[in-house]
Parts: C-alpha cells; sequence; structure tokens
C-alpha cells in the first residue's frame, strides 16, 4: 500500500509487477482431439505432460459431432491429433513438435 506522500513511480512498479504475475499464471487452453489407438496422439500429449501444459482431450474415435467440429475447425484436415492452442489451430503431432523443435512452443503457450 502506498501511505501518504509516498512515491507514484512504487505504484507504476506495483501495476507493473501486478500484470507481470498475471501473464506468468495465465493458464493457456490447449485443446486436443485424439482418438484412443492413436500413436502420434500419445506423443503429442506426451509432449504436454513433459511440459506440464493442462489440456482438454477431445475423443473422436466414435466420430459424430465433436469429429466433424475438429474438421471445420482445422480447416478439413481428417487425421488426428488437431491441436488448438487458445483457439488457434496448431495442426497436429509433426506440427506440435516442430514447435517445440524452434523453441517457439512455450511463447505460444505464454502469449
Ligand atoms: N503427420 C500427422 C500424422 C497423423 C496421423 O497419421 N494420424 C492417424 C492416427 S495415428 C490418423 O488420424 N489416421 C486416420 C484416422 O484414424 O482416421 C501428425 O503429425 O499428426
Amino acid at each position: 500500500m502506498l501511505g501518504k506522500g509516498g512515491s507514484p513511480f512504487a505504484v507504476d512498479a506495483l501495476s507493473r509487477k501486478r500484470v507481470e504475475l498475471a501473464r506468468e499464471c495465465r493458464v493457456p487452453k490447449v485443446e486436443i482431439y485424439t482418438k484412443m489407438t492413436c500413436g502420434f496422439c500419445v506423443r503429442a500429449k506426451r509432449l504436454l505432460d513433459m511440459k506440464k501444459v493442462p489440456y482438454e482431450e477431445i475423443h473422436v474415435d466414435l466420430g459424430g459431432p465433436k469429429k466433424a467440429e475438429m474438421v471445420e475447425r482445422s480447416g478439413g484436415r481428417m487425421t488426428v491429433p488437431q491441436i488448438f492452442i487458445d483457439g488457434h489451430h496448431i495442426g497436429g503431432c509433426d506440427a506440435l513438435m516442430a514447435l517445440e523443435y524452434d523453441g517457439k512452443l512455450d511463447e505460444l503457450l505464454a502469449a
């Protein structure tokens, strides 16, 4: 708390710190459409688990409306996994691995 006569710069520093902390605490929304028999899905989930990134798994083994939703959201892709970060389509397992390899996945997860 800034007392009477305190520096206004202290308030600035405090609010900057608050924004910084909010960013650090931010949990990205990761969605992954999967099938139980899919090795690429296992690999993609393993990477997310290793990075301690929580995700929502959407099972499309039986087709149905969720599979149709996946195809629609991914611009016609029929294979699993299909991965989304904060609503942005990333692609499949290879695309996720490539982002990690290029050092860009953490940036995306923190953006
Ligand atoms: N290169 C793709 C390969 C994905 C792939 O081939 N997935 C298989 C399952 S492991 C698939 O969806 N096959 C068609 C199907 O199950 O309907 C990736 O990295 O995600």
